[in-house]
């Protein structure tokens, strides 16, 4: 009786408007109330200015070969959070400016509240989609997270499309009621609401509104999706469509065309979409592999939960009555199955352990996640400014066993051996680089000619995913899990890379300099 009275309600027209920074703008971060769900809560938002702020964050976009400067104004209040922060600008290189990079403890102080820093960066040889979010401890969770594209205006693919502009952004999210340090807490993250660029509805809630994504039959869209996810994978699809992955990462991919895209947390995919259906309303479906508090059903959609709407121009403003796919017509993504459409291969030699190799296990010891057998804790001093200050042997650099020292121009092979720790698959990242996955965690093949190359892979327990990359970017680089809450449990390592062009590779401002000195001067209701 719900779900038909449903179908039946007439929504009220909400266009969230995305604001947008261009390459430089300021970004401030506050706290704010927000119910994008219908239930209130406190949060860690970032806007163009105070008023603005919203989830997501404003959608920053520029040209491949641009320069970004960003000013990051901490103006956040609530001592119940933290009050500091950093941001992190996921998939970008960031080469020269390891600095500039974000995640606290490794590569900065965290900056504090009513001061500011300006993260100043060059894009000069990467396209495609792109986010931010907060790198301290789990404060994205609380809402500091945003999309980031760069547009390539020689965009090989091109051709493929017909649109692609901010209407064609789709962020996922997992939304939480507690706040992250509590969910973290309790030990297993369970979500209360899927986030659809910023809109949902948690299992028992109002029938708050849905995000609606507008199509103009016969056209084209290049559909950006990101995942913000804290923790959950989805299952993400839109009835009635194929969806024709053409980027994973930041990288372009030789065309695959499915109808289910499984992402994990900080993973991307930009898919066409051709509006080739009857004009009407279809839903939007993203499916966390971790059912939402409270959800009684067997339908994850009931209600609309884990649901946006695909809405036609021309269409009536009512709920899709649409179903998906049967689960025996899932076409989905492997990720043995993308190749880079440009300069495809591995570097190294052909064959397992044709490079460099480091075996790292994954393991889960007194409720704190390790890598051959250590946790990262995060040190007091930031390992770039360990670094800058003398200390030249990775095994002296903190946190002790978390360091490793990469030797400049190497290719590594890094095994990633999921062992025995619980709450994988555990979607892995590393800083400064996309590397080759050559071997995926969903094949038990290598690839050596043409594997994914990304920046964002899943290792599952019990399997091995084995990535390849060059050392070609001095400085130091967080390689860890990007279920945040794994990552504050000590799932990370920081890959040092050629110690000895760090500072001449990475010159400072002066108000990085004056960050820690701000930092460690704070009183704890600031932090
Ligand atoms: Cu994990």
């Amino acid at each position: 009786m719900r779900l038909f009275l449903s179908s039946l309600a007439i929504h009220l027209i909400y266009v969230q408007a995305l604001d947008i920074i261009r390459n430089n703008g300021v970004l401030q971060i506050v706290n704010k109330e927000l119910s994008p769900d219908g239930f209130s809560r406190p949060t860690v938002l970032a806007g163009i200015n105070a008023d603005s702020a919203t989830f997501p964050g404003p959608l920053i976009q520029g040209n491949k070969g641009d320069r970004f400067n960003l000013n990051v104004v901490d103006s956040l209040t609530d001592p119940s959070m933290n009050r500091t922060t950093s941001i992190h600008w996921h998939g970008l290189f960031q080469e020269h400016t390891n600095w500039a990079d974000g995640p606290s403890f490794v590569t900065q102080c965290p900056i504090a509240p009513d001061h500011s820093f300006q993260y100043d960066f060059s894009v000069p040889d990467q396209a495609g989609t792109y986010w931010y979010h907060s790198h301290l401890g789990v404060q994205y969770c609380d809402g500091l997270r945003g999309p980031f594209v760069v547009y390539d205006p020689h965009d090989p693919q091109a051709h493929m499309y017909d649109i692609d502009d901010e209407s064609t952004v789709i962020t996922l999210a997992d939304w939480y009621h507690p706040k992250a340090f509590q969910v973290l807490a309790h030990g297993a993250a369970v979500s209360n609401a899927t986030l659809i660029n910023g809109q949902g509805r948690y299992p028992g809630g109002p029938d708050a509104s849905l995000a609606v994504i507008n199509v103009q039959a016969g056209k084209r869209y290049r559909f950006r999706l990101v995942s913000m996810s804290c923790d959950p994978n989805y299952l993400f699809s839109i009835d009635g469509h194929n969806l024709t992955v053409i980027e994973a990462d930041g990288v372009s991919t030789t065309p695959v065309t499915v109808n289910q895209i499984q992402i994990y947390a900080a993973q991307r995919y930009s898919f066409v979409l051709t509006a080739n259906q009857p004009v009407g309303n279809y839903w939007i479906r993203a499916n966390p592999n971790t059912p939402l508090f409270g959800s009684q059903a067997t339908d994850p959609f009931a209600n609309g939960t884990n649901s946006a709407i695909l809405r036609y121009n021309g269409a009536p403003n009512t709920d899709p009555v649409t179903a998906a796919p049967p689960a025996s017509g899932v076409i989905g993504i492997n990720e043995h199955l993308i190749h880079p459409l440009q300069n495809p291969g591995a570097p190294g030699k052909p064959y397992p352990g044709g490079a460099t190799v480091i075996n790292m296990t994954l393991g889960f010891n007194a409720g704190a996640f390790t890598i051959n057998n250590y946790s990262f804790v995060s040190p007091t001093v930031p390992v770039l400014l360990q670094i800058l200050s003398g200390t030249q042997k990775a095994q002296n650099l903190l946190p002790k066993g978390s360091v490793y020292g990469l030797q400049r121009d190497q290719v590594y092979e890094i095994n990633l051996i999921g062992g025995t720790a619980p709450g994988g698959p555990h979607p892995f990242h590393l800083h400064g680089h996309n590397f080759d996955v050559i071997k995926s965690f969903d094949s038990p093949e290598y690839n050596f000619q043409n594997p994914a190359r990304r920046d964002t892979t899943p290792v599952a327990a019990g399997q091995m995913t084995t990535i390849r990359f060059v050392a070609d970017n001095p400085g130091p680089w967080f390689l860890h899990c990007h279920i945040d809450f794994h990552l504050a449990a000590g799932l990370a390592v920081v890959m040092a890379e050629d110690i000895p062009d760090v500072e001449l590779n990475n010159p400072v401002p002066l108000e990085w300099d004056a960050l820690c000195p701000i930092y460690d001067n704070l009183q704890p209701d600031q932090l």
